[in-house]
Protein backbone atom coordinates (compact mmCIF):
# COMPACT_ATOMS: atom_id res chain seq x y z
CA UNK A 1 0.00 0.00 0.00
CA UNK A 2 2.77 2.61 -0.60
CA UNK A 3 1.45 4.02 -2.89
CA UNK A 4 -1.49 5.11 -0.77
CA UNK A 5 0.74 6.86 1.39
CA UNK A 6 2.37 8.54 -0.75
CA UNK A 7 -0.73 9.99 -2.32
CA UNK A 8 -1.42 11.22 0.72
CA UNK A 9 1.99 13.09 1.15
CA UNK A 10 0.93 14.73 -2.67
CA UNK A 11 -2.48 15.73 -1.92
CA UNK A 12 -1.49 16.93 1.80
CA UNK A 13 -3.27 19.99 2.21
CA UNK A 14 -6.46 18.92 0.81
CA UNK A 15 -9.69 16.90 2.58
CA UNK A 16 -9.23 13.33 3.16
CA UNK A 17 -11.77 12.72 5.63
CA UNK A 18 -15.10 14.49 7.33
CA UNK A 19 -16.36 12.33 9.84
CA UNK A 20 -17.72 13.65 13.64
CA UNK A 21 -18.65 17.11 11.85
CA UNK A 22 -14.97 17.39 11.74
CA UNK A 23 -12.45 17.72 8.52
CA UNK A 24 -9.04 15.88 8.10
CA UNK A 25 -6.60 16.44 5.63
CA UNK A 26 -4.45 13.69 3.97
CA UNK A 27 -1.65 15.43 5.96
CA UNK A 28 -3.53 14.66 9.49
CA UNK A 29 -4.55 11.63 8.00
CA UNK A 30 -0.93 10.75 7.03
CA UNK A 31 0.70 11.97 10.38
CA UNK A 32 -2.11 10.30 12.79
CA UNK A 33 -1.76 6.94 11.00
CA UNK A 34 1.94 6.78 11.38
CA UNK A 35 1.62 7.41 14.99
CA UNK A 36 -0.36 4.34 15.13
CA UNK A 37 1.91 2.14 13.83
CA UNK A 38 4.38 3.46 16.28
CA UNK A 39 2.28 2.35 19.14
CA UNK A 40 1.72 -0.95 17.48
CA UNK A 41 5.80 -1.07 17.00
CA UNK A 42 5.94 -0.56 21.02
CA UNK A 43 7.48 -4.25 21.43
CA UNK A 44 8.40 -5.02 17.66
CA UNK A 45 10.37 -3.68 15.06
CA UNK A 46 8.01 -5.28 12.59
CA UNK A 47 4.64 -6.98 13.14
CA UNK A 48 5.48 -9.08 10.88
CA UNK A 49 1.25 -10.21 9.47
CA UNK A 50 0.59 -10.06 12.89
CA UNK A 51 -3.36 -9.40 12.88
CA UNK A 52 -4.90 -7.09 14.08
CA UNK A 53 -8.52 -7.25 15.25
CA UNK A 54 -10.59 -3.34 15.29
CA UNK A 55 -13.91 -2.37 16.41
CA UNK A 56 -14.18 0.74 14.87
CA UNK A 57 -16.53 3.51 14.25
CA UNK A 58 -16.83 4.56 10.52
CA UNK A 59 -14.57 7.75 10.21
CA UNK A 60 -11.07 9.34 10.35
CA UNK A 61 -10.07 6.97 13.64
CA UNK A 62 -11.14 3.80 11.22
CA UNK A 63 -8.52 4.69 8.44
CA UNK A 64 -6.10 5.87 10.69
CA UNK A 65 -5.86 2.36 12.74
CA UNK A 66 -6.18 0.55 9.25
CA UNK A 67 -3.06 2.31 7.56
CA UNK A 68 -1.58 2.69 11.12
CA UNK A 69 -1.88 -1.33 11.12
CA UNK A 70 -0.60 -1.68 7.12
CA UNK A 71 2.30 0.73 8.06
CA UNK A 72 3.55 -1.48 11.30
CA UNK A 73 3.58 -4.13 9.02
CA UNK A 74 0.53 -6.18 10.19
CA UNK A 75 -2.74 -7.51 8.94
CA UNK A 76 -6.36 -5.44 9.09
CA UNK A 77 -9.33 -7.75 10.75
CA UNK A 78 -12.21 -5.60 10.75
CA UNK A 79 -14.59 -6.42 13.30
CA UNK A 80 -18.18 -5.86 12.68
CA UNK A 81 -19.88 -3.49 14.60
CA UNK A 82 -22.75 -5.07 14.94
CA UNK A 83 -21.81 -8.58 15.78
CA UNK A 84 -23.06 -9.77 19.27
CA UNK A 85 -19.86 -11.45 21.22
CA UNK A 86 -20.28 -15.23 19.37
CA UNK A 87 -19.83 -13.57 16.17
CA UNK A 88 -17.01 -11.27 17.62
CA UNK A 89 -14.92 -14.31 19.35
CA UNK A 90 -15.25 -16.65 16.31
CA UNK A 91 -13.49 -13.55 14.30
CA UNK A 92 -11.13 -12.51 16.63
CA UNK A 93 -9.94 -16.44 17.45
CA UNK A 94 -9.94 -17.77 14.07
CA UNK A 95 -7.56 -14.88 12.72
CA UNK A 96 -5.50 -15.54 16.02
CA UNK A 97 -5.35 -11.85 16.56
CA UNK A 98 -2.52 -10.54 19.31
CA UNK A 99 -4.08 -7.13 19.35
CA UNK A 100 -7.45 -5.65 19.62
CA UNK A 101 -7.99 -1.80 18.97
CA UNK A 102 -11.84 -0.21 19.96
CA UNK A 103 -13.43 2.63 19.68
CA UNK A 104 -14.38 3.49 23.71
CA UNK A 105 -18.20 2.46 23.00
CA UNK A 106 -17.02 -1.11 22.27
CA UNK A 107 -14.37 -1.19 25.47
CA UNK A 108 -16.96 -2.82 27.76
CA UNK A 109 -17.70 -5.31 24.35
CA UNK A 110 -14.68 -6.62 24.07
CA UNK A 111 -12.13 -6.11 27.16
CA UNK A 112 -12.89 -9.49 28.87
CA UNK A 113 -12.51 -11.34 25.70
CA UNK A 114 -9.42 -9.82 25.18
CA UNK A 115 -8.09 -10.11 28.37
CA UNK A 116 -9.30 -14.19 28.40
CA UNK A 117 -7.01 -14.43 24.70
CA UNK A 118 -4.26 -12.61 26.01
CA UNK A 119 -4.21 -9.97 23.42
CA UNK A 120 -3.04 -6.59 23.79
CA UNK A 121 -5.91 -4.27 24.03
CA UNK A 122 -5.68 -0.38 22.68
CA UNK A 123 -8.53 1.74 23.44
CA UNK A 124 -9.01 4.79 21.47
CA UNK A 125 -8.35 8.07 23.44
CA UNK A 126 -7.42 5.98 25.85
CA UNK A 127 -4.05 3.72 26.17
CA UNK A 128 -3.05 4.84 22.36
CA UNK A 129 -0.20 7.43 22.78
CA UNK A 130 2.65 6.13 21.20
CA UNK A 131 6.54 6.65 22.68
CA UNK A 132 8.54 5.02 19.79
CA UNK A 133 9.57 7.31 16.93
CA UNK A 134 11.11 3.56 14.82
CA UNK A 135 11.63 3.24 11.53
CA UNK A 136 8.39 2.00 9.76
CA UNK A 137 9.35 -1.21 8.28
CA UNK A 138 9.64 -2.25 4.55
CA UNK A 139 6.28 -3.97 3.83
CA UNK A 140 6.57 -5.42 0.54
CA UNK A 141 3.22 -6.20 -1.93
CA UNK A 142 3.56 -10.14 -1.46
CA UNK A 143 2.67 -9.86 2.41
CA UNK A 144 -0.87 -10.05 3.56
CA UNK A 145 -3.10 -6.71 4.10
CA UNK A 146 -6.51 -7.27 5.21
CA UNK A 147 -8.79 -10.45 6.08
CA UNK A 148 -12.10 -10.04 5.60
CA UNK A 149 -14.73 -13.21 6.75
CA UNK A 150 -16.86 -13.92 3.91
CA UNK A 151 -19.58 -16.91 4.59
CA UNK A 152 -19.67 -19.71 2.10
CA UNK A 153 -20.83 -23.12 1.60
CA UNK A 154 -19.28 -24.08 4.55
CA UNK A 155 -20.86 -23.53 8.04
CA UNK A 156 -18.80 -20.61 8.94
CA UNK A 157 -16.91 -17.64 7.72
CA UNK A 158 -13.60 -17.65 6.18
CA UNK A 159 -11.38 -15.43 6.27
CA UNK A 160 -10.16 -14.23 2.95
CA UNK A 161 -6.19 -13.20 3.00
CA UNK A 162 -5.68 -10.76 0.84
CA UNK A 163 -2.20 -8.96 -0.14
CA UNK A 164 -0.66 -5.48 -0.16
CA UNK A 165 -0.36 -6.80 -3.76
CA UNK A 166 -3.74 -7.97 -4.10
CA UNK A 167 -5.23 -4.42 -2.75
CA UNK A 168 -3.15 -2.15 -4.95
CA UNK A 169 -4.32 -3.99 -7.75
CA UNK A 170 -7.93 -4.01 -6.86
CA UNK A 171 -8.02 -0.61 -6.30
CA UNK A 172 -5.73 0.81 -9.60
CA UNK A 173 -8.25 -1.02 -11.51
CA UNK A 174 -11.44 0.91 -10.06
CA UNK A 175 -9.75 4.29 -10.14
CA UNK A 176 -8.53 3.69 -13.89
CA UNK A 177 -12.22 2.48 -14.84
CA UNK A 178 -14.29 4.46 -13.23
CA UNK A 179 -11.86 7.47 -13.59
CA UNK A 180 -11.61 8.75 -10.06
CA UNK A 181 -9.45 12.29 -9.42
CA UNK A 182 -8.84 13.96 -6.40
CA UNK A 183 -11.19 16.28 -7.79
CA UNK A 184 -14.16 13.87 -6.31
CA UNK A 185 -16.03 14.10 -2.95
CA UNK A 186 -17.96 10.76 -1.87
CA UNK A 187 -19.84 9.32 1.07
CA UNK A 188 -19.32 5.82 2.50
CA UNK A 189 -22.87 4.73 3.97
CA UNK A 190 -21.75 0.51 4.08
CA UNK A 191 -20.09 -1.51 6.39
CA UNK A 192 -16.65 -1.90 6.90
CA UNK A 193 -15.55 -5.11 7.21
CA UNK A 194 -16.45 -5.86 3.49
CA UNK A 195 -14.95 -5.09 0.31
CA UNK A 196 -17.63 -2.87 -1.32
CA UNK A 197 -16.98 -0.36 1.68
CA UNK A 198 -13.65 -0.57 2.39
CA UNK A 199 -11.75 -1.21 -1.24
CA UNK A 200 -14.07 0.64 -3.70
CA UNK A 201 -15.56 3.47 -1.91
CA UNK A 202 -12.84 4.31 1.17
CA UNK A 203 -9.50 3.27 -0.45
CA UNK A 204 -10.12 4.43 -4.14
CA UNK A 205 -11.17 7.52 -3.04
CA UNK A 206 -8.46 8.02 -0.30
CA UNK A 207 -5.90 6.77 -2.97
CA UNK A 208 -7.01 9.00 -5.62
CA UNK A 209 -6.43 12.00 -3.44
CA UNK A 210 -10.64 12.80 -3.36
CA UNK A 211 -12.29 12.93 -0.11
CA UNK A 212 -14.52 10.96 1.82
CA UNK A 213 -17.04 11.58 4.06
CA UNK A 214 -18.38 8.97 6.50
CA UNK A 215 -21.76 8.70 8.15
CA UNK A 216 -22.34 7.18 11.49
CA UNK A 217 -25.59 4.83 10.38
CA UNK A 218 -27.40 4.06 7.32
CA UNK A 219 -30.30 7.44 6.70
CA UNK A 220 -31.63 8.06 3.84
CA UNK A 221 -32.25 11.69 4.61
CA UNK A 222 -28.47 12.13 5.64
CA UNK A 223 -27.31 10.75 2.15
CA UNK A 224 -29.90 13.45 0.38
CA UNK A 225 -28.79 16.23 2.36
CA UNK A 226 -25.37 15.73 1.25
CA UNK A 227 -26.38 15.69 -1.98
CA UNK A 228 -28.61 18.76 -1.71
CA UNK A 229 -25.70 20.69 -0.31
CA UNK A 230 -23.40 19.60 -3.29
CA UNK A 231 -20.84 17.99 -1.14
CA UNK A 232 -20.67 14.57 -3.15
CA UNK A 233 -20.20 14.02 -7.10
CA UNK A 234 -19.80 9.93 -6.56
CA UNK A 235 -22.04 7.62 -5.24
CA UNK A 236 -21.85 3.59 -4.42
CA UNK A 237 -24.63 1.27 -2.92
CA UNK A 238 -26.00 -1.67 -3.05
CA UNK A 239 -29.40 -2.41 -4.29
CA UNK A 240 -31.19 -2.35 -1.57
CA UNK A 241 -30.46 1.13 -0.05
CA UNK A 242 -31.66 2.89 -3.83
CA UNK A 243 -34.83 0.83 -3.25
CA UNK A 244 -34.63 2.75 0.29
CA UNK A 245 -33.85 5.84 -1.46
CA UNK A 246 -36.20 5.48 -4.01
CA UNK A 247 -38.62 5.31 -0.93
CA UNK A 248 -38.16 7.73 0.87
CA UNK A 249 -37.92 10.18 -2.29
CA UNK A 250 -41.60 9.14 -3.35
CA UNK A 251 -42.52 9.84 0.10
CA UNK A 252 -41.31 13.71 -0.07
CA UNK A 253 -43.60 16.56 -1.06
CA UNK A 254 -43.21 17.73 -4.62
CA UNK A 255 -41.29 20.80 -4.50
CA UNK A 256 -38.66 18.63 -2.48
CA UNK A 257 -38.63 15.86 -4.84
CA UNK A 258 -37.92 18.61 -7.80
CA UNK A 259 -35.36 19.90 -5.27
CA UNK A 260 -33.51 17.02 -5.13
CA UNK A 261 -33.80 15.53 -8.78
CA UNK A 262 -32.15 18.74 -9.73
CA UNK A 263 -28.99 17.68 -7.18
CA UNK A 264 -29.17 14.56 -8.05
CA UNK A 265 -28.43 15.23 -11.81
CA UNK A 266 -25.43 17.26 -10.67
CA UNK A 267 -23.23 13.76 -9.62
CA UNK A 268 -20.53 12.85 -12.01
CA UNK A 269 -22.11 8.89 -11.47
CA UNK A 270 -23.75 6.29 -9.51
CA UNK A 271 -23.24 2.88 -8.96
CA UNK A 272 -24.88 -0.22 -7.94
CA UNK A 273 -23.39 -3.78 -6.99
CA UNK A 274 -22.96 -6.79 -4.37
CA UNK A 275 -26.28 -8.19 -5.50
CA UNK A 276 -28.43 -8.28 -8.53
CA UNK A 277 -29.74 -4.75 -9.29
CA UNK A 278 -33.48 -5.02 -10.13
CA UNK A 279 -34.57 -3.82 -13.43
CA UNK A 280 -37.36 -2.32 -12.00
CA UNK A 281 -35.31 -0.34 -9.29
CA UNK A 282 -32.34 0.83 -12.27
CA UNK A 283 -35.52 2.53 -14.50
CA UNK A 284 -37.51 4.07 -11.45
CA UNK A 285 -33.46 5.54 -10.35
CA UNK A 286 -33.36 6.58 -13.62
CA UNK A 287 -36.22 8.68 -13.80
CA UNK A 288 -35.63 9.98 -9.94
CA UNK A 289 -32.08 11.06 -10.86
CA UNK A 290 -31.09 11.06 -14.36
CA UNK A 291 -28.76 8.43 -13.51
CA UNK A 292 -28.26 4.98 -15.53
CA UNK A 293 -26.87 3.44 -12.90
CA UNK A 294 -23.27 2.04 -13.08
CA UNK A 295 -23.74 -2.29 -12.27
CA UNK A 296 -20.76 -4.02 -11.56
CA UNK A 297 -19.89 -7.38 -9.87
CA UNK A 298 -17.60 -8.63 -7.66
CA UNK A 299 -16.42 -10.70 -4.57
CA UNK A 300 -14.84 -10.79 -1.49
CA UNK A 301 -11.89 -12.83 -2.55
CA UNK A 302 -11.37 -11.01 -6.12
CA UNK A 303 -12.60 -7.48 -5.74
CA UNK A 304 -14.11 -6.14 -8.65
CA UNK A 305 -14.18 -8.09 -11.69
CA UNK A 306 -16.75 -6.86 -14.50
CA UNK A 307 -18.55 -3.68 -14.50
CA UNK A 308 -20.49 -1.87 -17.04
CA UNK A 309 -18.79 0.95 -19.11
CA UNK A 310 -17.89 4.05 -17.94
CA UNK A 311 -18.22 5.95 -20.96
CA UNK A 312 -20.22 3.50 -23.26
CA UNK A 313 -23.96 1.91 -23.02
CA UNK A 314 -24.81 0.92 -19.65
CA UNK A 315 -27.58 -2.44 -20.40
CA UNK A 316 -30.24 -3.49 -17.50
CA UNK A 317 -30.06 -6.59 -15.99
CA UNK A 318 -25.88 -6.45 -17.38
CA UNK A 319 -23.02 -6.93 -15.28
CA UNK A 320 -20.52 -6.08 -18.27
CA UNK A 321 -17.34 -6.47 -18.89
CA UNK A 322 -13.42 -7.28 -17.42
CA UNK A 323 -12.63 -4.59 -15.50
CA UNK A 324 -8.72 -3.27 -16.33
CA UNK A 325 -6.22 -6.09 -15.15
CA UNK A 326 -8.45 -9.11 -14.72
CA UNK A 327 -9.05 -11.75 -16.77
CA UNK A 328 -12.57 -13.24 -16.42
CA UNK A 329 -14.14 -16.98 -18.56
CA UNK A 330 -16.98 -18.59 -18.26
CA UNK A 331 -16.45 -22.52 -17.54
CA UNK A 332 -18.29 -25.40 -19.66
CA UNK A 333 -20.83 -24.94 -17.08
CA UNK A 334 -21.19 -21.12 -16.94
CA UNK A 335 -19.67 -20.67 -13.78
CA UNK A 336 -17.80 -17.25 -13.94
CA UNK A 337 -14.11 -17.71 -13.51
CA UNK A 338 -11.15 -14.96 -12.56
CA UNK A 339 -7.11 -14.52 -12.30
CA UNK A 340 -4.78 -11.78 -11.96
CA UNK A 341 -3.04 -9.97 -9.65
CA UNK A 342 -6.33 -8.79 -7.80
CA UNK A 343 -7.25 -12.86 -7.11
CA UNK A 344 -6.22 -13.47 -2.85
CA UNK A 345 -4.05 -15.30 -1.58
CA UNK A 346 -5.75 -17.71 0.37
CA UNK A 347 -8.50 -18.46 2.96
CA UNK A 348 -6.79 -18.31 5.96
CA UNK A 349 -5.53 -21.34 7.68
CA UNK A 350 -7.61 -23.20 5.46
CA UNK A 351 -5.57 -24.74 2.76
CA UNK A 352 -7.88 -27.27 2.00
CA UNK A 353 -10.94 -24.85 0.84
CA UNK A 354 -8.25 -22.46 -1.29
CA UNK A 355 -7.20 -25.68 -3.06
CA UNK A 356 -10.67 -26.68 -3.71
CA UNK A 357 -11.52 -22.82 -4.79
CA UNK A 358 -9.48 -22.83 -8.17
CA UNK A 359 -9.22 -24.44 -11.14
CA UNK A 360 -5.65 -26.71 -12.00
CA UNK A 361 -4.53 -24.15 -14.22
CA UNK A 362 -5.27 -21.68 -11.29
CA UNK A 363 -8.44 -19.64 -11.87
CA UNK A 364 -10.04 -18.82 -8.76
CA UNK A 365 -13.98 -21.04 -9.11
CA UNK A 366 -16.73 -18.06 -7.99
CA UNK A 367 -19.53 -20.15 -7.88
CA UNK A 368 -22.00 -17.27 -10.05
CA UNK A 369 -23.17 -18.26 -13.07
CA UNK A 370 -23.35 -15.98 -16.28
CA UNK A 371 -23.70 -16.26 -19.88
CA UNK A 372 -22.05 -13.54 -22.30
CA UNK A 373 -24.49 -12.08 -24.20
CA UNK A 374 -24.88 -10.85 -27.90
CA UNK A 375 -23.00 -7.47 -27.15
CA UNK A 376 -20.01 -9.56 -25.35
CA UNK A 377 -21.24 -8.55 -21.64
CA UNK A 378 -21.97 -10.97 -19.07
CA UNK A 379 -25.21 -11.62 -17.56
CA UNK A 380 -25.77 -13.32 -13.99
CA UNK A 381 -28.02 -16.01 -13.77
CA UNK A 382 -27.70 -17.13 -10.52
CA UNK A 383 -25.24 -19.16 -8.04
CA UNK A 384 -23.95 -22.83 -8.08
CA UNK A 385 -25.20 -22.71 -4.29
CA UNK A 386 -28.75 -22.82 -3.02
CA UNK A 387 -26.85 -22.53 0.78
CA UNK A 388 -25.87 -18.86 -0.13
CA UNK A 389 -28.06 -16.29 0.41
CA UNK A 390 -27.53 -12.13 -0.54
CA UNK A 391 -29.76 -9.71 1.81
CA UNK A 392 -29.36 -6.19 1.62
CA UNK A 393 -26.02 -7.05 0.02
CA UNK A 394 -24.62 -9.56 2.96
CA UNK A 395 -23.64 -12.71 1.70
CA UNK A 396 -25.29 -14.96 4.72
CA UNK A 397 -24.27 -18.82 4.76
CA UNK A 398 -28.04 -20.71 5.13
CA UNK A 399 -25.93 -23.37 6.89
CA UNK A 400 -24.31 -21.44 9.35
CA UNK A 401 -27.97 -20.34 10.37
CA UNK A 402 -29.02 -23.73 10.12
CA UNK A 403 -26.70 -25.15 12.82
CA UNK A 404 -27.30 -22.20 14.94
CA UNK A 405 -31.14 -23.21 14.98
CA UNK A 406 -30.51 -26.59 15.81
CA UNK A 407 -28.99 -25.89 18.60
CA UNK A 408 -32.50 -24.32 20.31
CA UNK A 409 -34.50 -26.67 22.59
CA UNK A 410 -37.63 -27.70 20.49
CA UNK A 411 -36.23 -27.76 17.08
CA UNK A 412 -35.74 -30.81 15.63
CA UNK A 413 -34.67 -30.23 11.70
CA UNK A 414 -34.70 -27.16 10.28
CA UNK A 415 -33.59 -26.02 6.53
CA UNK A 416 -32.79 -22.23 5.49
CA UNK A 417 -33.36 -20.31 2.03
CA UNK A 418 -33.84 -16.65 0.96
CA UNK A 419 -37.29 -15.63 -0.17
CA UNK A 420 -37.10 -13.36 -3.30
CA UNK A 421 -37.97 -10.00 -1.74
CA UNK A 422 -37.83 -6.01 -3.79
CA UNK A 423 -36.50 -4.54 -1.13
CA UNK A 424 -33.58 -6.97 0.28
CA UNK A 425 -32.76 -9.20 -3.10
CA UNK A 426 -33.40 -12.25 -0.55
CA UNK A 427 -34.80 -12.57 2.74
CA UNK A 428 -33.88 -15.09 5.25
CA UNK A 429 -36.18 -17.64 6.30
CA UNK A 430 -36.49 -20.61 7.87
CA UNK A 431 -38.50 -23.96 7.90
CA UNK A 432 -38.51 -25.72 11.50
CA UNK A 433 -39.63 -29.04 12.87
CA UNK A 434 -40.52 -28.97 15.96
CA UNK A 435 -40.02 -31.78 18.81
CA UNK A 436 -41.93 -29.25 21.63
CA UNK A 437 -43.49 -26.35 21.49
CA UNK A 438 -41.14 -23.36 20.02
CA UNK A 439 -42.38 -19.75 21.04
CA UNK A 440 -41.58 -17.40 17.57
CA UNK A 441 -40.48 -14.66 19.03
CA UNK A 442 -38.35 -15.78 22.09
CA UNK A 443 -36.44 -17.99 18.92
CA UNK A 444 -35.98 -14.79 17.17
CA UNK A 445 -34.78 -12.66 20.26
CA UNK A 446 -32.13 -15.97 20.82
CA UNK A 447 -30.94 -15.97 17.46
CA UNK A 448 -30.30 -11.99 17.48
CA UNK A 449 -27.96 -13.02 20.64
CA UNK A 450 -26.09 -15.55 18.62
CA UNK A 451 -25.53 -13.99 14.94
CA UNK A 452 -25.58 -10.24 13.53
CA UNK A 453 -29.24 -9.03 12.52
CA UNK A 454 -28.98 -9.12 9.09
CA UNK A 455 -28.39 -12.88 9.33
CA UNK A 456 -31.47 -14.24 11.36
CA UNK A 457 -34.44 -15.61 9.92
CA UNK A 458 -36.99 -13.04 9.03
CA UNK A 459 -40.03 -15.72 8.41
CA UNK A 460 -40.22 -18.57 10.69
CA UNK A 461 -42.62 -21.69 9.06
CA UNK A 462 -42.97 -24.74 11.17
CA UNK A 463 -43.87 -27.85 8.62
CA UNK A 464 -44.46 -31.37 9.43
CA UNK A 465 -41.52 -32.69 7.94
CA UNK A 466 -38.83 -31.06 5.21
CA UNK A 467 -39.37 -31.94 1.58
CA UNK A 468 -36.66 -34.44 0.70
CA UNK A 469 -35.61 -35.92 -2.81
CA UNK A 470 -34.66 -39.70 -3.48
CA UNK A 471 -31.77 -39.19 -1.69
CA UNK A 472 -32.87 -37.53 1.61
CA UNK A 473 -30.99 -34.58 0.77
CA UNK A 474 -33.51 -31.56 1.72
CA UNK A 475 -34.88 -29.64 -1.87
CA UNK A 476 -34.30 -25.99 -0.64
CA UNK A 477 -36.90 -24.98 -3.75
CA UNK A 478 -39.56 -26.66 -2.42
CA UNK A 479 -38.92 -25.51 0.82
CA UNK A 480 -38.90 -21.91 -0.87
CA UNK A 481 -42.65 -22.69 -1.90
CA UNK A 482 -43.43 -24.28 0.99
CA UNK A 483 -42.95 -20.82 2.95
CA UNK A 484 -43.73 -18.29 0.82
C1 LIG B 1 -31.65 -5.40 8.51
N1 LIG B 1 -32.97 -5.59 8.59
C2 LIG B 1 -33.33 -6.56 7.75
C3 LIG B 1 -32.13 -6.95 7.11
N2 LIG B 1 -31.11 -6.21 7.62
N3 LIG B 1 -34.51 -7.10 7.44
C4 LIG B 1 -34.54 -8.06 6.51
N4 LIG B 1 -33.46 -8.50 5.88
C5 LIG B 1 -32.24 -7.96 6.14
N5 LIG B 1 -31.17 -8.39 5.49
C6 LIG B 1 -33.91 -4.94 9.47
C7 LIG B 1 -33.34 -4.81 10.85
O1 LIG B 1 -33.51 -5.95 11.62
C8 LIG B 1 -34.12 -3.65 11.38
O2 LIG B 1 -35.41 -4.06 11.76
C9 LIG B 1 -34.26 -2.76 10.18
O3 LIG B 1 -34.13 -3.62 9.04
C10 LIG B 1 -33.16 -1.75 10.15
O4 LIG B 1 -31.95 -2.44 10.42
P1 LIG B 1 -30.57 -1.81 10.24
O5 LIG B 1 -29.50 -2.75 10.55
O6 LIG B 1 -30.60 -0.47 10.89
O7 LIG B 1 -30.65 -1.73 8.71
P2 LIG B 1 -30.21 -0.56 7.90
O8 LIG B 1 -29.21 0.24 8.64
O9 LIG B 1 -31.42 0.08 7.33
O10 LIG B 1 -29.36 -1.36 6.83
C11 LIG B 1 -29.80 -1.59 5.60
C12 LIG B 1 -28.55 -1.55 4.74
C13 LIG B 1 -27.56 -2.62 5.25
C14 LIG B 1 -28.98 -1.85 3.33
C15 LIG B 1 -27.92 -0.17 4.82
O11 LIG B 1 -28.17 -3.86 5.11
C16 LIG B 1 -26.23 -2.56 4.57
O12 LIG B 1 -25.37 -1.74 4.91
N6 LIG B 1 -26.00 -3.42 3.56
C17 LIG B 1 -24.75 -3.41 2.80
C18 LIG B 1 -23.97 -4.63 3.02
C19 LIG B 1 -22.66 -4.60 2.20
O13 LIG B 1 -21.88 -3.68 2.27
N7 LIG B 1 -22.47 -5.61 1.39
C20 LIG B 1 -21.31 -5.67 0.51
C21 LIG B 1 -20.57 -6.96 0.76
S1 LIG B 1 -19.14 -7.04 -0.32
P3 LIG B 1 -35.84 -4.14 13.28
O14 LIG B 1 -37.17 -4.79 13.20
O15 LIG B 1 -34.79 -4.94 13.96
O16 LIG B 1 -35.86 -2.70 13.72
C22 LIG B 1 -19.70 -7.77 -1.73
C23 LIG B 1 -18.82 -7.80 -2.93
C24 LIG B 1 -19.30 -6.82 -3.90
O17 LIG B 1 -20.81 -8.15 -1.80
O18 LIG B 1 -19.54 -7.16 -5.06
O19 LIG B 1 -19.47 -5.67 -3.49
P1 LIG C 1 -19.30 -11.31 -1.05
O1 LIG C 1 -18.85 -12.70 -0.85
O2 LIG C 1 -20.04 -10.73 0.09
O3 LIG C 1 -18.15 -10.52 -1.50
O4 LIG C 1 -20.36 -11.34 -2.22
C1 LIG C 1 -20.00 -11.68 -3.52
C2 LIG C 1 -21.19 -12.16 -4.27
O5 LIG C 1 -22.12 -11.10 -4.47
C3 LIG C 1 -20.87 -12.65 -5.65
O6 LIG C 1 -20.36 -13.96 -5.63
C4 LIG C 1 -22.23 -12.54 -6.32
O7 LIG C 1 -23.03 -13.67 -6.02
C5 LIG C 1 -22.86 -11.33 -5.66
N1 LIG C 1 -22.79 -10.13 -6.50
C6 LIG C 1 -21.93 -9.10 -6.44
N2 LIG C 1 -22.23 -8.17 -7.37
C7 LIG C 1 -23.31 -8.63 -8.03
C8 LIG C 1 -24.11 -8.14 -9.11
N3 LIG C 1 -23.89 -6.96 -9.68
N4 LIG C 1 -25.13 -8.91 -9.55
C9 LIG C 1 -25.40 -10.10 -8.98
N5 LIG C 1 -24.69 -10.62 -7.95
C10 LIG C 1 -23.66 -9.89 -7.49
Amino acid sequence: MIQIFNNSLTYANKTAIISDGKSFSYADLHQASAEFAQLLLAETDDLGEGRVAFMVNPGFDYVRVQWGIWQAGGIVVPLCLSYPLPSLRYTIENSGASVIVVSPEFEETLKGLASELACRFIVLGKNDQAKTTKKLPEVDDSRGAMILYTSGTTNLPKGVVSTHGNLNAQISSLIEAWKWTSKDSTVCVLPLHHVHGVVNVVSCALWAGASCEFLPNFSEKAIFDLIENAKINVFMAVPTIYFKLITYWEALSEDQQICLTQALRQLRFMISGSAALPVSVMERWETISGHLLLERYGMTEIGMALSNPYDGPRVAGHVGYPLPGVSVRLSEEGEIQVKGPTVFKEYWNKPESTAESFTEDGWFKTGDIAVIDEIGGYRILGRNSVDIIKSGGYKISALEIEEVLRQYPGIADCSVVGLPNDEWGELVAAAIVIKSHVDEKALSTWMREQMPAYKTPRKYAVLAELPRNAMGKVTKKDVVNLIQ
